[in-house]
């Protein structure tokens, strides 16, 4: 497919003309600009002067395969919809109109200025987002910290995989997505997969699935809805929502109780087990049957089907993560695991399958609330002397962990004055969107970097137009933590920059030339530096390096072979001899071999397959957490009778800023709707195709109903990609998870009535 170039037009601030892409070389291998598969793609001269994607079928992952997501990406390159100069919000008419850079830099600096004068620091916000590169990422971190000086950042990846990834620290004492990479999924015996519609969200890794199954393998599926992906399965469990810990809970009861633990594993490899052990002992399959939904006979079965197969795995996603008790859901999947002996052995494990583009990468490396380069924490008094070495800076001066991403949006206009958003749209993404609208609209400042006119940016007082993915170069680490080299292909229209540049141009302002290059490569050699010896140690890859062979990257850690990396520090979980892999095909140095100072040191080979030896804990072994089932924040009652989920569906990304200015993608999904069963259709005289009000305590929404019986009938279910009246987050609840502070997206009480129209 190919997008055909826009020619040159007068551009109007409401719809400015982008001029042609012009594609630098023959073709360019390089990665897609949305999930966190990160298909590799070539990208090429079309016929008609557009871009066109090329199949790169040599790249592992994807091996050629790309969704309509993907193949469609190019038509925002050269759209006349995307920004492609600065708006700035005039005093007198109350409206954006364009204005240079050097008015808009000015502006926003001015206004950071005075308000950490007035207010201090703390009161200048910053929001990032998981779509934007490591070095976007790592940039934007030590723009909050050094520059204004500010505690207050956080991003979007707080929605997507925060308890898993909180599960995964607590556990194993590291939070790498999947600790081994997706070709070792068909080669397993069991795969539960718990809440992933991957079939519509990573669909291209739908084959890793189906080879699963082709070579003898079994797939379980736990999600309240018969997705695609749950067609596919052997057994698909239909919980109702928010209920997977008691789930989880019941089938490690079952496999205490039937004598499948590995009590050599166990023994050897972990601890905490008495108290875990003790903590399952209430979930009688029966108790669980009437928790979940989930018929006893069925509970049997999965554990049959995972304990009776030499190796097994559990893949987690949104479904059981993003609810107010995600890290301890996460945590009983893991304890199942650990039970099991499913853990830190060869083709078994429990992974999660991140979300974002750089979903894996944004949370390293320092855009995180509590977080410093290299996943190190911003409490560790070694990790701050080591981060602000790199930085030149006192470690004194670097401020403690900040809000969460929904308790800074909910601190807007209040304590937080301004707010700089790079790469996330929250009025459309945000929980309980319409109170986060109101908070966003109270700032006293509020800057918006995009590719797009947003929701979010439609607030903002200044908007600055940025460069996308095919017009800038930038690594991005992918959910199996394999680092990649996103090129450059095209070059991008007079009038947009790149985030570096803004984030140059605004440290310059507030007085500080240096420590902010606009040479991706130049930012990615001292993210090297700042993460070296910290969890996630990039220090031995280089561009150099990713732009070898196939590009199919390198995964983390991954030390720099040839220098002096410094010891983690006490309490720093570094990568622990006992977890490092070598890749396969990589020689490995002979015993004995001579790497004394002067001899020429083999690179690191990265690791692919983490935790074979040990776990990254301090004493090697996994921790068993003892958790019991809780209620979700929100229950139905009489005036809310039914439970709202949400999510996706296959041709819209996220909050739709850019997939809805896709013109093929419009036709393939036009519009938001509420799923909803046919008993619970005939109930409410509601018919396919009617408009339906929810309500919830938080607001109201209004879309098409969609009557199917592939939904639990106690259940609706509304994707979130879209803004206005049908905008799934007006409903949501903002309870958060005491420790990822992940927002409870996937259940929440509403009532149904029937709409006049839509
Ligand atoms: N097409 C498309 N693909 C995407 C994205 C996109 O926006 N569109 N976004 C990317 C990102 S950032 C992410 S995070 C991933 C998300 O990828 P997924 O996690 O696959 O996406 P979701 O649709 O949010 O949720 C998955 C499933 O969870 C189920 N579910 C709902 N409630 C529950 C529950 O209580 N328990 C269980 N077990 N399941 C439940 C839903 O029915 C849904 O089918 O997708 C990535 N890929
Ligand atoms: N109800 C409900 N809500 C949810 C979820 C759910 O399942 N249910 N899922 C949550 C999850 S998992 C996620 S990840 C969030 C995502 O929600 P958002 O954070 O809103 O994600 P996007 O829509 O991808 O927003 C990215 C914005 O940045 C712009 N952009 C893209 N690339 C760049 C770049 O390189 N630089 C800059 N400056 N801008 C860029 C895009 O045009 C877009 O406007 O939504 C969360 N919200
Ligand atoms: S699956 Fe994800 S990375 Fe692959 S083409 Fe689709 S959106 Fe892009
Ligand atoms: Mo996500």
């Amino acid at each position: 497919m190919h997008s055909t170039a826009t020619p040159a037009t007068p551009a109007t601030p409401a719809t400015p003309a982008a001029t042609a892409a012009t594609p630098v070389t023959a073709v360019t291998a390089t990665h897609c600009p949305y999930c966190a598969l990160q298909c590799g793609m070539g990208l090429t001269a079309g016929p008609s002067g557009g871009v066109e994607v090329v199949e790169r079928a040599a790249f592992p992952v994807n091996k050629g395969a790309l969704c309509g997501k993907g193949r469609t990406a190019p038509a925002l390159l050269s759209s006349r919809v995307r920004l492609t100069e600065p708006l700035v919000r005039s005093h007198a008419t109350g409206k954006l109109a364009p204005a240079t850079w050097e008015e808009a830099l000015d502006r926003i600096a001015g206004e950071l200025s005075r308000v950490r004068t007035e207010h201090g620091a703390d009161a200048c916000g910053v929001f990032g987002g998981g779509g934007l590169t490591n070095e976007k990422a790592y940039a934007l971190g030590k723009f909050a910290r050094v520059v204004l000086g500010t505690s207050q950042i956080d991003y979007n990846g707080r929605f997507c995989m925060s308890s898993a990834a909180a599960a995964g620290q607590r556990a194993f004492g590291l939070d790498r997505g999947l600790p081994f990479p997706l070709e070792d999924i068909p080669r397993t015996g069991c795969v539960i997969l718990v809440g992933s519609n991957l079939a519509e969200t990573m669909p291209p890794a739908l084959r890793y699935l189906t080879e699963l199954r082709e070579n003898g393998g079994t797939l379980i599926v736990v999600d309240p809805r018969r997705t695609r992906t749950a067609e596919q399965a052997d057994l698909h469990l239909a919980p109702r929502p928010g209920t997977d810990l008691a789930l989880a809970l019941g089938l490690l009861h079952l496999v205490v109780a039937e004598g499948r633990t590995h009590e050599e594993f166990i023994e050897e490899r972990t601890s905490g087990w008495e108290e875990a052990r003790a903590a399952t002992m209430a979930h009688w399959p029966e108790y669980v049957e009437r928790i979940t939904g989930v018929p006893v006979p069925q509970l049997r079965e999965t554990v049959r089907m995972f304990c009776e197969a030499e190796t097994s795995m559990v893949l987690t996603a949104r479904g059981p993560e993003q609810q107010s008790k995600g890290t301890d859901t996460v945590g009983a999947w893991i304890n199942l695991c650990l039970a099991t002996g499913r853990a830190g052995r060869p083709l078994s494990g429990y992974g999660c399958l991140t979300g974002q583009g750089n979903g894996q990468g944004g949370r390293e490396h320092g855009q995180k609330a509590d977080q410093l380069p290299g996943y190190r924490k911003l409490t560790d008094p070694a990790a701050r002397a080591h981060v602000a070495g790199v930085w030149g800076v006192d470690p004194d001066a670097l401020p403690g962990p900040g809000r969460s991403a929904y308790e800074l949006l909910d601190a807007l206009g209040g304590e937080v004055k301004t707010l700089l958003l790079m790469g996330s749209n929250p009025v459309v993404s945000a929980p309980r969107a319409a109170h986060v609208e109101e908070r966003l609209r109270s700032l006293d400042f509020l800057a918006v970097a995009d590719v797009v006119l947003s929701e979010t940016a439609e607030l903002a007082d200044v908007v600055l137009p940025v460069t996308q993915w095919a017009e800038e170069t930038g690594t991005v680490t992918n959910l199996e933590g394999r680092v990649l080299l996103r090129r450059r292909a095209v070059s991008a229209p007079a009038g947009v920059r790149s985030d570096l540049e803004v984030l140059h141009g605004l440290a310059a302002r507030l007085g500080h030339e240096k420590g902010f290059p606009v040479d991706p490569e130049e930012v990615f050699e001292e993210l090297r530096r700042a993460s070296a010896g910290g969890p996630a140690d990039y220090s031995g890859i280089s561009y150099e390096r990713l732009r070898e062979g196939d590009g199919e990257g390198v995964f983390w850690p991954c030390p720099d072979a040839d220098s002096d990396v410094p010891e983690p520090a006490p309490g720093v979980p570094g990568p622990a001899p006992g977890i490092l892999e070598p890749a396969p095909n990589v020689p490995e140095a002979a015993p004995g071999a001579d790497v004394s100072v002067g001899a020429a040191v083999a690179p690191h080979p990265g690791t692919p397959r983490l935790f074979l030896e040990g776990f990254a804990t301090e004493d090697g072994r996994a921790r068993f957490v003892p958790v019991v089932h809780r209620a979700a924040a929100e229950e139905t009652d009489a005036e809310y009778p039914v439970l709202l989920t949400t999510g996706r569906v296959l041709a819209r990304y996220q909050s739709g800023a850019q997939t809805r200015r896709v013109d093929e993608l419009n036709s393939a999904a036009p519009g938001p709707f509420v799923e909803l069963h046919p008993r619970l259709a005939a109930r409410l005289g509601i018919a396919d195709g009617e408009a339906v009000a929810v309500v919830s305590r938080r607001g109201r929404a209004v879309a098409p109903a969609r009557v199917t019986s592939s939904i639990r009938s106690d259940t609706v279910f509304m994707p979130f990609h879209w803004p206005g009246e049908g905008r799934a987050n007006s409903l949501t609840h903002p309870a958060l998870d005491p420790i990822s502070r992940m927002p409870e997206f996937k259940v929440c009480a509403v009532r149904l009535e029937r709409a006049e129209r839509v």
